[in-house]
């Protein structure tokens, strides 16, 4: 008999570490797959874990022979701003990698006759506003508004979110018996996540995680944005709830494959006031990285995440002063001993 198990792909990166704790706490059998060992915290709360790429078929296979898997978090990803530095590479790892994941899925959902619901962090990085004045125009922005992005992460999350769809519901659609619906995709776009515990790296969103860690610990911090600028964010533990909600929601209650969520949208200006009031001694100053803005200038100010309330009842905890008042700056000073 294989263990039914949960593969969490990524498992190293911000979001592995508060989900990790959480699918312990439910005494779920956990296998990981990352490109970097497990931190020692994490990898004494999982089943197995597995140390190699989400392209890798062999390993994937050695999978498939020891476990029965039927949920998959596929959180490995280059993020924005790393991915315009190695557009191929990211494109392997991105795009391949979750073709690879999703046809293991679906030979995992033929082997044990369920469908392997198949959970995927996309991104605000799926939209593409063309200029600053359009995006200040726009405002609420539905799922399939604007779906033009101009980055390479975000091309790679939007095409995923298709091939995902195609899998669950039109694969092989020409075949004598279409075997479609063995992969149960479910995806969100998250908003910028920000987390108390880790740092991100490699993203675009990363100036309000950064700003606020950089305070903290006592150093500088050159902001690459204008304080003027706005995009949703979300704390880390409503981005955990998300993903553990979603996936246990009945399939009929979906309404879409793909799902924006929002908590709250501040400038960077305002996220520096808050900072700046928790920690005195912040020294954070504006050294804008034109390039670096242009493609936040993209992403929308504010998303539309009626669809993720109606449908499975999302609802964050925390808003902007809730967020840093009861979360992040006690959970960092706690962390940094300030
Ligand atoms: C990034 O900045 O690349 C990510 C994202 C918004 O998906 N944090």
């Amino acid at each position: 008999m294989r263990a039914t198990s949960v593969l969490v792909t990524g498992a190293n990166g911000e979001i592995g570490h508060g989900l990790l704790a959480r699918l312990a706490a439910e005494e779920r059998s956990i296998v990981t797959l990352d490109v970097l060992p497990l931190e020692p915290a994490l990898a004494r709360l999982v089943r197995r874990e597995v140390t190699g790429s989400v392209t890798d078929r062999g390993l994937l296979e050695r999978i498939l022979a020891e476990f029965e898997i039927d949920l998959v978090f596929h959180l490995a990803a280059l993020l924005s701003t790393r991915a315009e530095f190695t557009p191929t590479t990211a494109h392997h790892v991105n795009v391949e990698g979750t073709l690879t994941l999703l046809e293991f899925a679906h030979l995992e959902g033929q082997s044990h006759g369920r469908p392997v619901v198949f959970l995927y962090p996309s991104s605000i990085a799926a939209y593409g506003l063309p200029d600053l004045a359009t995006k200040m125009r726009a405002g609420l922005v539905r799922e399939d508004e604007w779906n033009t992005p101009t980055t390479m992460y975000g091309c790679n999350k939007l095409y995923c979110e298709q091939l995902g769809r195609y899998y669950a519901r039109h694969y092989k659609q020409l075949a004598a018996d279409p075997p479609a619906g063995r992969v149960d995709f479910r995806s969100v776009r998250f908003p910028g996540l920000i987390s108390a515990v880790t740092q991100p790296s490699g993203g675009t969103s990363d100036y309000a995680p950064e700003m606020i860690h950089a305070a903290a610990k006592g150093k500088p911090y050159a902001c690459f944005v204008r304080p003027d600028t706005r995009i949703p964010f979300m704390a880390m533990p409503d981005a955990i709830d998300a993903l553990i909600d979603l996936a246990s929601v009945p399939r009929e209650r979906l309404t879409r494959t793909a799902y924006n969520l929002t908590a709250f949208s501040p400038t960077a200006g305002q996220i520096c006031d808050v900072v700046s009031r928790a920690f005195p001694r912040a020294a954070i100053t504006w050294h804008v990285d034109e390039k670096r803005q242009r493609i936040i200038d993209s992403w929308p100010t504010d998303v539309d995440d009626s669809a993720a309330r109606r449908d499975w009842g999302f609802q964050p905890r925390y808003d902007f002063a809730h967020a840093f008042d009861e979360y992040l700056i006690p959970t960092i000073k706690d962390r940094y001993q300030v």
